[in-house]
């Protein structure tokens, strides 16, 4: 990661009670050509890919906060319109912040992107989330005003989780939905995850490789379901609508947790009998990737 020398990053950890401190300036002047070249080889990528395979509401996103118009946009710029659709905020961090400090920036409806942007070699990969996956992957979402109220809910429910130790649960909601999710429109799939959309390979693969199984979206199912987070997924989940996305989750998870405390986790292979199947999987990525081993490229 790479935070310029002047901003005001603390000197020690800052505490967690003061999420404030994780905030730095995102120093729009410092970056160079070769970052907004980045960004805008990304984008356009992205620009190809998208319109037949993002959702509705992410592509409106997109226009609504005018991303189209070159290099890595000026937080302050988007912020204007963020603030009057949804009253959702983009403040910039150095990289990955502690749960406890993601969470009440969620819940105070302030999103944490990564100021940095990767290098021209890493266009593909990269660990740490960066201000493409952040600004370009989840911020358009954050227009919509229904997508906008669960991603709030959310952080009030990583506040609970982590109180009743079910963090590693909620954590899955979060992948399998907001980063990796897809949702039906009109009786085809569709792109939300903003780990999707920000990724070349991923935005293909996810719905149109044959391998990975394909699901209707269920809370508990996927709360009990584990996640790769070093190659594509081997299941994705899809949402019916934001609405249900939303309604799911201002439930009360206290006898969901109950239930989960006692339950096993289900491999990443497996449909159950209860699960609605959008599309069986054939899992030859999966296990092509098994065989070769994890190092290779
Ligand atoms: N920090 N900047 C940043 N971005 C994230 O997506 C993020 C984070 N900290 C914690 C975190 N995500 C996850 O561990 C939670 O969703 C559980
Ligand atoms: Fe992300």
């Amino acid at each position: 990661m790479s935070t310029d020398g002047k901003s005001a990053a603390p000197s020690s950890a800052p505490s967690p009670e003061a999420p404030d401190d994780w905030i730095i300036d995102q120093a729009w002047a410092d970056y160079t050509a070769e970052d907004h070249a980045v960004w805008n080889t990304l984008y356009e990528r992205q620009a190809e890919l998208l319109p037949a395979r993002a959702c509705t509401p992410f592509l409106k996103g997109l226009d609504a906060l005018d991303l189209h118009r070159g290099g890595i946009p000026e937080f302050a710029r988007i912020n204007d319109e963020l603030k009057a659709l949804t009253g959702w905020q983009v403040v910039a961090v150095p990289g990955l912040v502690p749960d406890e400090v993601f969470f009440h920036l969620l819940a105070n409806r302030r999103f944490p992107a990564g100021r940095f942007i990767r290098r021209p070699d890493q266009l593909d990969y990269l660990q740490e989330p960066d201000v493409f996956h952040d600004v370009f992957g989840h911020v358009p979402m954050l227009t919509d005003p229904t997508f906008a109220d669960y991603m709030a809910a959310y952080g009030r429910g990583g506040e609970r989780a982590m109180a009743l130790g079910r963090l590693k649960n909620l954590a899955r909601l979060y992948w399998y939905t907001v980063e990796f999710g897809l949702i039906e429109e009109q009786g085809r799939l569709r792109l939300l995850g903003a780990g999707i959309v920000s990724s070349l390979s991923e935005s293909i693969f996810a719905l149109e490789d044959p391998s990975p199984n394909r699901l209707g979206f269920d809370l508990e199912r996927i709360m009990r379901t584990p996640y790769r987070i070093d190659d594509f997924q081997q299941v994705y989940f899809v949402t019916p609508s934001l609405q249900a996305l939303l309604d799911a989750t201002l439930a009360d998870f206290s006898g969901l947790y109950e239930r989960l405390a006692g339950a096993c986790d289900i491999a990443l292979d497996v449909i159950l009998p209860t699960d609605k199947v959008f599309r069986r999987g054939t899992q030859a990525y999966a296990l092509r990737r098994a065989h070769d081993g994890a190092c290779t490229d």
